[in-house]
């Protein structure tokens, strides 16, 4: 039997376009997502989140479910465009209105908000602008951020600006296979710059607004080298400065990582970094979130990942369905290696979970029990890492419901709990009894 501290948090994590649905309501206007989306081509079985898991309109039960199952924190992403539908100018009152709805109604089931600001759904009207490769994308983030700072900064507890900003730089802006589906490694070395300075400068813009907890939320995948080969190890490295190492030196450190900086170089790629900008990205937060789920080996691959050059390979290890390398101790790896090199006051798994495909029985249960073994093995290595000095204050399971899994569709389930694409029916799932058990005593059986 492991024990958590005192006053860990139990939840689970969602984004906006992931499961909210009601794309052209309350007055939203179409994001990046809803664009890329609707391009033939781009989303399995031409999948969209037009409706996804309808959130915005059961909201209620939503919050409802997670209340029945004991968790005691929910972190959701502000959809942007709902909230900035024009990219500028003046908030949307009713996509704020909404915020305020889903937030109270997790304050009156004692369950802790905590809210991302950009989970990848820049406005459209943004990205017709030149979106993040514009530098003047990052006030337009900032001027967001203070928007829901002002309505929800003293009922939301934990504020986080960007999740996983490696995806929107790098697969958004540098291989193109997600929104906006752009191929161009300059444009996403520029994109990723301005991410970082636009996190700087909303931390301290939420700081002044009275926000109580204010953090960011990259990936970490940690890259191993696939064989002795000097080359390989060298490869192992960019790839870990690219997905990581390139959003939290910079955060940290206040500089870019020099190998990965030097190939940048090399190809021509750097991010115009003007003075002062290293000190704006460096503002200081409270916690650092830490969403992981798989490892990959390396070898070096000059015609891979752009710059970066590397190949990931699948490691010998079980697989979940999006082929992603179940390497539970890796996590306890990944935050004591984090926190030796960065410190950070707090930290949290922001997101982790598995896409495993157990539809219901003819008995109406769904039972899952590699997503419970995947998520004990889990828990059991962020207990390790507690055991091992990392200050990690909680634990954000991906994900509450099935949702539109990106350019999966529909096609991958990440949820523990079952939602039923015809009926919107939630069923939960015995991952989510067995996630109960845990959140209600703060122990691992
Ligand atoms: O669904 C995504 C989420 O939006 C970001 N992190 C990984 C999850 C699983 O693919």
């Amino acid at each position: 039997m492991r024990t958590f501290p005192d006053g860990f948090l139990w939840g689970t994590a969602t984004a906006a376009y992931q499961i909210e649905g009601a794309v052209a309501e309350g007055g939203r206007k179409p994001s990046v997502w809803d664009t890329f989306a609707h391009t033939p081509g781009r989303i399995e079985n031409g999948y969209t989140g037009d409706v996804a898991c309808d959130h915005y309109h059961r909201y209620d039960e939503d919050v409802e479910l997670m209340s029945s199952l004991g968790l005691g924190a929910y972190r959701f992403s502000a959809g942007w465009s709902r909230v900035m539908p024009d990219g500028v100018g003046p908030a949307n009152p009713a996509g704020l209105d909404f915020y305020d709805r889903l937030v109270d109604a997790l304050l009156e089931r004692g369950i802790v908000p905590a809210l991302t600001l950009n989970h990848w759904d820049m406005p459209q009207a943004l990205q017709d602008r030149g979106g993040w490769p514009d530098r003047a994308t990052v006030d337009a983030f900032v001027e967001y951020a203070r928007a829901l700072a002002g309505r929800l900064g003293d009922r939301v507890r934990l504020w986080t600006t960007h999740n996983e900003p490696w995806v929107i730089a790098y697969n958004g802006y540098g291989e193109g296979s997600m929104a906006p589906g752009v191929r161009d490694w300059k444009a996403a070395s520029r994109a990723a710059h301005h991410l970082l300075l636009a996190h700087g400068r909303a931390v301290t813009a939420l700081r002044a607004l009275g926000a109580p907890e204010i953090g960011y939320s990259p990936c970490v995948i940690p890259h191993r080298p696939a064989t002795d080969r000097p080359e390989d190890a060298l490869a192992a490295r960019r790839a870990n400065e690219l997905i990581y190492g390139w959003f939290l030196d910079p955060v940290f450190h206040g500089r870019y990582p020099r190998l990965l900086w030097d190939r940048f170089a090399e190809h021509g790629c750097l991010p115009d970094v003007e003075d002062g900008d290293m000190d704006e990205i460096r503002a200081p937060i409270d916690f650092l979130g830490v969403n992981y789920y798989m490892v990959f080996d390396t070898v070096d691959d000059p015609d891979e990942n752009g710059p970066a050059g590397f190949r990931e390979l699948l490691p010998p290890l079980p697989r979940t369905d999006c082929d992603w390398p179940v390497h539970p101790d890796g996590l306890r790896e990944t935050l004591v290696e984090i926190n030796r090199e960065y410190r950070p006051k707090a930290m949290y798994v922001t997101e982790n979970g598995a896409s495993y495909d157990d539809p219901p029985r003819a008995n109406g249960v769904v039972d899952d029990p590699r997503r419970v073994e995947f998520l004990r093995s889990h828990f059991a290595a962020a207990h390790g890492a507690i055991e091992a000095g990392v200050p990690l204050r909680g634990y954000f399971v991906w994900t509450l419901l099935d949702n539109f899994e990106w350019i999966w569709g529909y096609n991958r389930t990440f949820g523990i709990v079952h939602v039923d694409r015809d009926t919107q029916r939630r069923t939960v799932k015995s991952s989510a009894r067995f996630y109960e058990r845990v959140a209600r005593t703060n122990t691992l059986p």
